[in-house]
């Protein structure tokens, strides 16, 4: 691995004079021009909420549902005006950065955290651990990689007769050492399968849910991240995102009669992960572009920092798990504590003064946020609307 990381930053030099140096482009993705710039609401039962509003009906709903809280909390509405509680769902809430964002949350008393997870047991026992008080969270379960999986969830949360306040779209698998690709319930390569498309679905179905809140600030957050963009040193390590004229994603990402990779290339599990971050982000800003003006729900995305340690890594080879915490923290110093994360994503979603739409945020040195560029390629509207248009089919909304 230590070769593999010296080589790396060998070819980052050689590739230094095309879209990245460290000149440009300093640490944590921050360019040094970036650097200068440096009620009252009345209790909501959604009880006689109907599903026919969404695209997609569910036909058979097992008890997928475990509540922790059986009933809805609302702040009390004592004498003056009152904001209620909000109500937020997280998705992959059992660990990282999604768990340190449950918490940063649940603990200002202020949100009712849905933690959107695959495994109750862990989930459970992560918060917990992490001391989220048993009346702020509920668990859902979620398997972003079967797109049935998501309908049900949608269904469900639907008759748990919450509104929906915000989503956060966190979720993620990274397999950078996989030889071969796996498939989602559906046939997609996993990463990208869970990732971008399964998230895709999931935020295009509980759209309508996020349209009805009363909530004054309604905001659909996406997890993007720097090696996805090709602007940055670290998103110029290889192997470097790339959808190139989507071929593979058109074709379903099957690696039968498709490529497994979006770019129609040979299968790279990092690669993959990495593309999935673009598609995540480029989904951010295509949502904007259609959905702000009408609804004023606030898309974002961001990039947390380097948080070296969540589970993200596990595929990777233990001297990796062992090396890079180190790395990020007295090397690129990019690294951030889970609990920093946390607190980063809780406030893009709750934080009064982050409701710009279309945003990809980031933080500076002395964690504060600022509006970062995103690579060209995670900016481009042409790309956007393409890969958009083919997640819609992918997922059966078109
Ligand atoms: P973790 O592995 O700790 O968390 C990932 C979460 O996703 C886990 O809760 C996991 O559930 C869940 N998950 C994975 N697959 C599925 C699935 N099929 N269905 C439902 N949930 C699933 O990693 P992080 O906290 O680091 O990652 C969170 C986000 O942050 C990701 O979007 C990642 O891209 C992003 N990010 C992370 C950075 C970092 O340095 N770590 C940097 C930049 C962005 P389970 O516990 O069951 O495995
Ligand atoms: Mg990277 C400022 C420099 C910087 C930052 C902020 C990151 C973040 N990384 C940086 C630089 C480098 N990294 C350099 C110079 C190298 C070569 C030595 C390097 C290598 C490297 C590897 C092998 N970095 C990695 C890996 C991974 O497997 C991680 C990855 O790509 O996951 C997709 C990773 C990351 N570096 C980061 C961040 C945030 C990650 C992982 C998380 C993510 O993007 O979601």
């Amino acid at each position: 691995m230590a070769t593999s990381i010296l080589s790396s930053a060998l070819s980052i030099h050689k590739e230094g004079t095309s879209n990245a140096s460290l000149k440009d482009t300093g640490f944590l993705g921050i360019s040094l021009s970036n650097h200068l710039k440096s009620d009252f609401f009345p209790p909501v039962l959604k009880s006689k909420r109907t599903l026919n509003h969404r695209k997609l009906s569910v036909s058979t709903v097992r008890a997928q549902t475990i509540a922790t809280t059986p009933t809805i909390t609302r702040a009390p509405t004592q004498g003056r005006k009152t904001l209620r509680t909000g109500s937020v769902v997280i998705t992959g809430a059992s660990s990282g950065l999604g768990l340190a964002t449950a918490k940063a949350l649940a603990e200002t008393g202020k949100w009712h955290v849905i933690m959107a997870c695959r495994d109750y047991l862990k989930t459970e026992r992560a918060a917990k651990s992490a001391g989220i008080a048993k009346e702020n969270y509920t668990i859902m379960h979620l398997d972003l990689s079967s797109l049935d999986s998501v309908k049900q969830f949608v269904d469900n949360f639907g008759r748990s007769g919450r509104p929906l306040d915000a989503l956060v779209c966190n979720a993620a698998v990274y397999q950078p050492t996989a030889k071969e690709p796996s498939f989602t319930a559906d046939g997609f390569e996993l990463s990208v399968g869970t990732n971008h498309l399964g998230h895709f679905l999931l935020s295009r179905l509980l759209l309508d849910d996020l349209k009805q809140s009363d909530y004054p600030s309604k905001r659909l957050i996406i997890v993007g991240s720097i090696t996805g963009n090709t602007n940055t040193l670290a998103g110029n390590v290889p192997p470097k995102a790339n959808l190139g004229d989507l071929r593979g994603f058109s074709g379903g990402l099957n690696g039968l009669n498709s490529s497994a990779m979006i770019d129609g290339g040979n299968f790279d599990g990092a690669k993959a992960y990495k593309d999935s971050k673009v598609c995540n982000m480029l989904t951010m800003q295509e949502f904007h572009r259609r959905y702000h003006k009408d609804t004023g729900i606030t898309f974002a995305s961001l990039y947390p920092g380097c948080i070296a340690t969540t589970g993200l890594f596990r595929e990777h080879i233990p001297l990796f798990r062992l090396l890079f915490p180190p790395f990020q923290k007295y090397i690129t110093k990019g690294f951030v504590s889970e609990e920093e994360s946390g607190k980063r994503l809780a406030q893009v979603v709750s934080d009064p003064s982050l409701t710009k739409s279309g945003v990809y945020w980031s933080w500076n040195k002395d964690s504060a946020s600022f509006e970062n560029q995103l690579s060209q390629e995670a900016s481009d509207v042409e790309k956007a609307r393409k890969m958009w248009d083919i997640s819609e089919k992918l997922v059966g909304l078109a």
